[in-house]
């Protein structure tokens, strides 16, 4: 294996919906460049991508896997990414290491949800991106709806390079407007022959070519100026105009392959090598002082790891991408995310599982490392002296939940460590030991990422666990004011304990004064408001403590103690032991005794005064409520508000955007359980959503009684 310099690199990702065949473009791009000799198939569960074992069960990507190949004297990387929406991480991850996004589109579908989705994520880390239309074998091959589509969809940058001669069964033939050739190929596809292009298809080349050109000379001016004297550009001068179409994102070049039939896919490569960006075209990245670090092997060493997996017979291995500078095997570094020492013993390029042992490598390439000790996904590894790290990745937020117990419970620990070790390989599994709820909560991107979780458990780490219904972290506050005292006594024997409070409590809302006189029964009590305590309750909301003390009838030096009683009963809200929130009390009165009162006394008395008070001020049950958007196909958007209306939601918005429809609702937690399931049900597995908390709510009478009937029935039980 030789070492490539930065330009002679390239990163690309694949992306597009499940099921558009980027598992197996990425087995016929190894074929071609040399990695394999035989290729395999998604069906036979011998793609050298799919190599984990739950991805040959399902034979469907579930993690993203780093392969290559080799071509035109270049190294492609290649990260291939699994499609459905619930395994997203990976895709964020190889964002981190692509410069490159190749979407991938079924020609049988066109552009469907999941490609929308994946469109986006390019969008967003601003990648350069090439459309592949894939699948153009099939008999059901659709290539002008496709490209309307996609027009329809990502706008007018959308430039076909390619379109098919004969799509359908029997698909071999291509013809190429960048290079204005005819690419036809064998029965076992492969190299393509290199044929002019036939009269009849000269027409439709030529306006298609003329398109190209006009777009890529936008992208540069001494491009525009070249075409205004020649009225042509030359293929190179194309190829220069893509690569800067492409990373000013003004061009999305499409393509024609049928992966299956190793159609087209020849071409892609050498158009990948002579066309794409090398990590050295592209914009350096800011590390954590603020700087740039660019993409130039003459740097400093430095590495960020974007992806850690556990294998079989080999442990942990930690892929990673050089940001700048070359590494090489027994290169000592710093672990900056955490300040270790590592020493990169073993350095390898990987296909897969398939490793091979390369002595060094430089900026842009991207590689594996065996037995680091104390570096996982997101840290930074630099030569000594230089102390900043790389931003952490950022995946997107959980949207689907569940509590999870071992059936045994003397594996408790090991669950501990199974999934703590499932979260390292995919940040997106979010484990949560609620001591609220006292329940392990799992915070995932969809019921079946969770199911896949389980499988792992089950299978590898030989767990058996149960999945239960996750609790609600429901809150209690007040509706109205009250009044309390209590005295609390104790004189039997031994020293004694006094202390008396007179305390009210009134709901607080955020900006909401103080109020300096209240009426209660009638009577008028003055509130000298002393002394103010604003406490951010660890679990969302405040409580405002108010010292209105006049005349020396409790100590200052009780009250903390009084906030400490106040506090306790914080913790169990009278109607289901929930945690409290948004309430002020004012401590205005009590009394001492000059010999028994201490401490434990006033904490006694607060926290009794404040229970009844509590009780006596309508106290009501919040529920957690959540933001929730949803992107479905127009013809379902009626069924899918009408179950929005149905778990309590509240529809803020909708805004259609070309046979799509985004809705944006408040819906309570309570009523998400299992919705990624529910939606996908109601459209067929089109529609996509997002979730995130938005704010504490009150729930409808209704929905108290249930839950305190509920909880009164589960005290019971223990
Ligand atoms: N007819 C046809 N089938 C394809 C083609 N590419 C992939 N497939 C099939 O489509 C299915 C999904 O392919 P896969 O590579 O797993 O898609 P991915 O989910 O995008 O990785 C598999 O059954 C493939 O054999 C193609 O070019 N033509
Ligand atoms: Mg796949």
């Amino acid at each position: 294996m030789k070492t490539y310099s930065t330009d002679h690199l390239r990163n690309i990702a694949l992306l597009g919906n499940s099921g558009s065949g980027k598992t197996t473009l990425a087995e016929a791009m190894l074929f071609n460049g040399g990695v394999i000799e035989r290729r395999g198939s998604v069906e036979a569960r011998n793609t050298v991508s799919d190599y984990k074992p739950i991805e040959q069960e399902n034979r469907n990507s579930v993690f993203s896997t780093v392969l290559y190949a080799e071509y035109n004297d270049k190294k492609v990387n290649i990260l291939d990414t699994p499609g459905l929406d619930d395994f997203s991480g990976g895709v964020i991850s190889s964002m981190y290491a692509a410069d490159t996004v190749m979407l991938v589109i079924n020609v049988q579908n066109g552009v469907e949800v999941g490609t929308e989705i994946q469109f986006r994520h390019a969008d967003k880390f601003h990648k350069p991106l090439i459309i592949v239309v894939n699948g153009l074998d099939h008999e059901k091959a659709n290539f002008e709806k496709t490209v309307e589509m996609l027009h329809e969809r990502f706008g007018s940058d959308v430039t076909l390079a390619q379109f098919p001669v004969n799509e359908g069964l029997g698909f071999n033939t291509i013809i190429d407007v960048v290079s204005m050739k005819m690419l036809r190929y064998g029965k076992e596809g492969g190299k393509a022959e290199v044929l002019d292009i036939p009269a009849e298809h000269q027409p439709k080349a030529e306006e298609l070519h003329a398109a190209l050109t006009e777009k890529v000379a936008e992208s540069d001016e001494e491009l525009m100026e070249l075409f205004f004297a020649n009225d042509k550009l030359t293929e190179e001068e194309i190829s220069r105009g893509i690569r800067e179409g492409l990373l000013k994102r003004g061009i999305f070049p499409v393509f024609c392959v049928s992966a299956k039939g190793n159609v087209g896919v020849d071409r892609l490569l050498q158009f990948i090598t002579a066309a794409a960006p090398s990590p050295s075209d592209m914009p350096a990245v800011k590390n954590s002082k603020g700087n740039e670090v660019k993409c130039d092997a003459s740097g400093a060493a430095s590495v960020f790891v974007f992806k850690t997996t556990i294998e079989e017979h080999i442990g942990e291995i930690n892929y990673f991408r050089v940001m700048s500078g070359k590494i090489n095997e027994n290169l000592d570094v710093v672990n900056t995310s955490n300040g270790t020492r590592e020493r990169l013993s073993q350095i390898f390029i990987c296909a897969g599982k398939n490793r091979t042992r390369v002595p060094e490598i430089h900026a842009g390439d991207v590689g594996g490392f065996v037995k680091l000790k104390n570096t996982k996904t997101n840290h930074t590894l630099n030569t000594v002296g230089n102390d900043w790290v790389y931003n952490n990745m950022q995946f997107p937020a959980p949207k689907y939940r569940t509590a999870i117990k071992p059936v045994n419970e003397s594996d408790e620990e090991k669950l501990g460590e199974a999934l703590s070790r499932m979260h390292q390989e995919d940040p997106t599994i979010i484990v949560e030991y609620s001591k609220e709820l006292k329940q392990i909560i799992i915070h995932g991107q969809g019921e079946y990422h969770l199911n896949i979780l389980k499988w792992h458990l089950d299978s590898i780490f030989k767990i058996e666990t149960q999945y239960i219904a996750p609790k609600i972290p429901y809150r209690e506050t007040i509706t109205k004011t009250a009044q309390a005292d209590y005295r609390h006594k104790k004189q039997s024997g031994g020293a004694g304990q006094f202390g008396e409070v007179h305390m009210i409590i009134e709901p607080f809302e955020e900006g909401s004064e103080a109020k300096s006189m209240m009426k209660i029964a009638g009577k008028e009590i003055k509130l000298a408001n002393r002394d103010k305590e604003e406490i951010d309750l660890p679990w969302g909301g405040k409580l405002i403590y108010m010292n209105c003390i006049v005349g020396g009838s409790i100590d200052a030096r009780f009250m903390p103690a009084i906030l400490k009683g106040i506090m306790e009963k914080m913790e169990v809200g009278p109607l289901t032991g929930s945690y409290a929130r948004d309430i002020r009390v004012y401590v205005y009165d009590g009394k001492m005794h000059p010999v028994d009162s201490n401490e434990i006394s006033f904490r006694l008395a607060g926290r009794n005064a404040f229970s009844t008070a509590f009780k006596n001020a309508g106290p009501k049950i919040l529920e957690p409520v959540y933001d929730v958007e949803i992107m479905v196909p127009s013809d379902r958007m009626g069924d899918v508000i009408s179950d929005l209306q149905g778990r309590r939601g509240m529809v803020l918005g909708m805004t259609s955007d070309k046979g799509f429809e985004v809705i944006k609702a408040r819906v309570p937690l309570a009523e998400m359980n299992k919705y990624s399931t529910a939606l996908s049900s109601l459209t067929g597995g089109r529609a996509m959503y997002t979730m995130k908390f938005a704010e504490y709510a009150q729930v409808p009478g209704e929905v108290q009684d249930a839950v305190i009937k509920a909880y009164e029935a589960e005290e019971e039980e223990e």
